[in-house]
């Protein structure tokens, strides 16, 4: 249906763009970090995570020569090895991607005083009142991707775009190294031969959904009548049919601020030394009660899970795991977690000191709210 017949059911604001937002993420981040520090991995398939003595745990990530193995985040190693059996597995240097995520976050100020770190290695910037025009943001993220690169020769993809989601959504597409600036009147042309997994909260069921019901691309779901989409999808599919159709599905008043990332956490310490994994899992499984019981209290919804484990000897590990879509049970986190403590099965559970869960990366979910994946999981 043609944008224009539309029209009348949309306010004026979502038909208008006055923001100009640069997304900035790096690529393949603690991957290229272990590259920089040790160039022969240099156009390996690397992965980092995990534990490569035992082939347990999980990949935190992997290098994009890994990734032409169908090799990917978030996948257990043991799985990893087997579609790329000379895979190049380390264990992680984490302490430095803190560092180098600081530096780099650090330069990112200098860009925009108006900034908000998504992640650890991926922040927004409002250039709305420091350019004057796109041209300009594309000058601007060059000499942005020049600095990040002379400060930790680290490579980064950027998006340009009138709003958040589609800044993201830009950057994903030229990766690595890319620059892609999405200006308003370009938005759907844009979208529409992109599989409709690249809108952020489109997850494997939510496509599953979607390709029942004819749509595979943004461009089909662009064309859907809007009351079908509505009746079909839900709220949160008219906004997705929205985003498609280049509204703008984002408030634009104000400009963003930099907020705190939520998150909860708690963890124990065993002050003896006579712990076993069934010891270990009690403490584990009544953290991760305590903190989902909080979350929902909170009307909270979370994708990233981590766990921190501190041996007797003081190391300690953090390892996270963001899950495709927004979670909010128990089962959730105790799956993720029990995938992320197999990494440390060769361990003897007497030498463990501490064990923690934390769940971040959340967003509130009001009551009558339902987001798309909650809205398809109960069609499932
Ligand atoms: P991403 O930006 O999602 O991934 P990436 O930078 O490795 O690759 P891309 O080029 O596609 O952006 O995440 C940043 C880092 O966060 C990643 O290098 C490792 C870490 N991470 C985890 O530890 N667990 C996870 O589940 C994910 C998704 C990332
Ligand atoms: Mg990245």
């Amino acid at each position: 249906m043609a944008l224009a017949n539309q029209a009348t059911y949309f306010s004026e604001k979502e038909q208008s763009f006055d923001s100009i937002i640069l997304y900035m993420d790096l690529d393949a981040f603690f991957a290229s970090v272990e590259i920089r520090e040790n160039p022969s991995l240099a156009g390996k398939p690397l992965i980092v995570g995990g534990n490569p003595k035992t082939k347990r745990g999980v990949v935190s990530t992997c290098s994009y020569e890994a990734r032409k193995f169908g090799v990917h985040s978030g996948m257990p190693v043991s799985q990893a090895v087997k579609l790329c059996p000379h895979l190049v597995m380390v264990r992680g240097t984490y302490s430095l991607y803190t560092k180098v995520s600081n530096n780099i976050m650090g330069i990112l100020k200098h860009y925009s005083d108006v900034m908000k770190v998504a992640g650890n290695d991926e922040a927004h910037l409002d250039l709305t009142d420091v350019v004057s025009d796109y041209e300009e943001a594309r000058k601007l993220a060059m000499e942005l991707k020049d600095d990040v690169y002379a400060s930790e020769k680290l490579t980064c993809s950027v998006g340009i775009a009138p709003n958040k989601i589609l800044a993201k959504i830009a950057s994903e597409t030229d990766k690595p190294d890319g620059l892609v600036v999405l200006k308003p009147l370009e938005i759907s042309d844009f979208l529409a031969p992109l599989d409709i997994t690249a809108i952020p909260g489109v997850g494997k069921k939510s496509k599953e959904i979607f390709i029942r019901n004819g749509v595979n691309t943004c461009g089909d779901l662009a064309k859907l009548p809007h009351q079908l989409v509505y009746q079909k999808f839900g709220k949160y599919g008219l906004k997705t049919w929205k985003l498609v159709n280049g509204y703008n599905t984002e408030k634009t008043e104000g400009k963003f601020v930099s907020r705190e990332r939520k998150s909860i956490s708690e963890e124990r310490t065993f002050f003896h030394s006579y712990s076993n994994w069934k010891d270990i899992w009690v403490s584990l499984d009544s953290s991760i009660q305590t903190i989902v019981t909080k979350a929902k209290e909170k009307k909270m919804n979370f994708r990233t899970v981590t766990l921190k484990i501190r041996f007797q000897n003081f190391d300690t590990y953090t390892r996270s795991y963001s899950l495709q879509c927004y979670a909010n049970s128990e089962k959730q986190v105790r799956e993720v977690v029990s995938i992320l403590l197999e990494e440390f099965s060769d361990k003897s559970p007497d030498n463990i000191r501490l064990v923690g869960v934390k769940i971040s990366n959340m967003i509130k979910i009001d009551d009558n709210q339902k987001t798309l994946t909650q809205f398809f999981n109960k069609t499932d």
